[in-house]
């Protein structure tokens, strides 16, 4: 245990900045009114101040402690990566002990190992050529849908972009160059009528003469039309322990976003935080999330069997539950409802939900073909992923608008832990508005915000 002194204007004061310095596992042993200054040692004038004593857990966050672990956790990560990009004889695995030992000529065993891990990060496609049969795994989704049922409210999303000026009032020429362009950026034609009626009765004939004013206007209200909500304890009753699934198709960023969720809430929020997989038959998405808990120094677990998960899972003393899973597809039903034994592991003192990771880079239709596909796991949060590859937003802020979900959080880049913001409305109504934005778009640097 270290003991530091903290003093502060009073005693809220100080316990904020405890708290804010040393997380939630720092104590308060004693406190004290002290007089600071004062004319010539007299006491007069002197200012009264709070002093707290606070003890700190040596294992506890403290500032310069998650910096270090962040620090870590990127060389790692970076080490990684040059060893993933390495030819293949010279490669390492990518579990987390394996990519610590670069150096050394590998065991035949090892190699064998690694070799499975390359063979089962090879692209889908490529690896079923080479192979001549069929996978266990669920490609992305490419593929135009087939026989999904789509809800009235989702037929507006696709409709033909035909105009059909005869049926809409002439607009002004600036919302006309706006709607125009956002149609052509994925918008549907009924969304932007809508907005346009809107920025038409809210722009006065003198604002209008400006298209900046259009594209403000346009951005407020865009702002409330989409929802955000970016704490993932958000609903979770006191003393309840949260469980996050996050599904969404293979390649949607799933795993990279727990990842840097992870090192959010327990690096530098100081919550308890445990990652478990779902996926249990693909070595390299066991190996890829458990190097991440690893370099954090968190509790991991795979899914081997149910029975084992569940035992580890009823043990597990932490506040925060993450849950990768593997990418499923709307083609193949039956591994949702496997995913609903997992689900039923979980029991009264859990509060569960489910995020739906959705790349911003997919087309219209593959995003509605996802979010259809995901409904019956009943998720009311989005995390978007790609957007700093994204060319334009629209099309995703419509559909979440459409069908009613909130956005999360914001994945902008490769960078564990750093690249994901909080979703926020002005960020995204900006992107849309703005879309060269999303070319400069980076992540939060955790420091800042301490
Ligand atoms: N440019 C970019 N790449 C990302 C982002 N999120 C994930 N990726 C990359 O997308 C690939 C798939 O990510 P992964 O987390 O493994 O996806 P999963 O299959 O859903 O678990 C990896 O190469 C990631 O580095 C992002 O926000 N921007
Ligand atoms: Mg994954």
């Amino acid at each position: 245990m270290d003991f530091v002194k903290i003093r502060g204007k009073d005693l809220q004061d100080c316990i904020m900045q405890m708290k804010m310095k040393y997380g939630p596992e720092a104590h308060l042993y004693d406190q004290r009114v002290i007089t600071e200054g004062g004319l010539f040692g007299t006491g007069l004038m002197a200012q009264r101040m709070y002093e707290i004593d606070v003890g700190v857990p040596e294992k506890q966050n403290s500032k310069e402690r998650i910096e270090r672990k962040l620090k870590d956790l990127k060389e790692l990560i970076k080490q990684k990566q040059r060893t993933e990009s390495l030819p293949e004889s010279g490669l390492v695995g990518i579990g987390s002990n394996q990519s610590l030992s670069l150096a050394g000529s590998p065991t035949h065993s090892s190699y064998t190992a690694r070799k499975k891990n390359i063979e089962s990060v090879r692209p889908f496609s490529e690896r079923k050529r080479r192979q001549g049969q069929s996978v266990y795994e669920i490609e992305s989704f490419e593929e135009r849908p087939v026989g999904l049922s789509l809800a009235e409210a989702k037929e507006s999303f696709l409709e033909p972009k035909i105009e059909s000026p005869s049926k809409q009032k002439e607009k002004h020429p600036h919302i006309q160059k706006l709607i125009d362009r956002l149609l052509r950026e994925g918008f549907s034609e009924s969304y932007l009528e809508e907005m346009a009626v809107t920025l038409e009765q809210r722009l006065s004939a003198v604002d209008l003469t400006r298209y900046a004013n259009v594209t403000d206007k346009a951005v407020t209200y865009l702002e409330e039309r989409i929802q955000v909500d970016s704490d993932l304890f958000s609903g979770t009753p006191r003393g309840k322990r949260k469980v996050v699934f996050f599904v969404g198709p293979t390649g949607s960023g799933k795993t990279t976003s727990i990842a840097k969720l992870a090192a959010k809430y327990s690096l530098h929020m100081g919550k308890k935080v445990s990652l478990y997989t779902t996926d249990n038959y693909r070595i390299a998405a066991i190996d890829q999330l458990k190097f991440y808990a690893d370099a954090m120094g968190l509790p991991f677990y795979a899914a081997k069997d149910l029975r084992k998960w569940k035992e580890a899972i009823l043990r597990d003393g932490s506040e925060l539950i993450l849950v990768d899973t593997a990418g499923y597809s709307h083609r193949k039903s039956e591994n949702l409802e496997k995913l609903q034994e997992f689900y039923e592991v979980f029991g009264e003192k859990d509060h569960i939900e489910t995020i739906l990771v959705l790349s911003s880079t997919v087309s219209k239709d593959n995003a509605l073909a996802v979010t259809n596909a995901y409904e019956s796991v009943g998720y009311q949060r989005i995390l978007l992923t790609k957007l700093d590859e994204a060319e334009f937003l629209g099309s995703v802020v419509e559909l979440a608008d459409t069908i009613h979900r909130e956005f999360a959080f914001l994945s902008v880049g490769q960078d564990v832990p750093f690249d994901i913001l909080n979703a926020t409305k002005k960020i995204l109504a900006e992107c849309v508005i703005f879309p060269e934005k999303l070319k400069g778009i980076a992540g939060e640097v955790f420091e800042k915000t301490v």
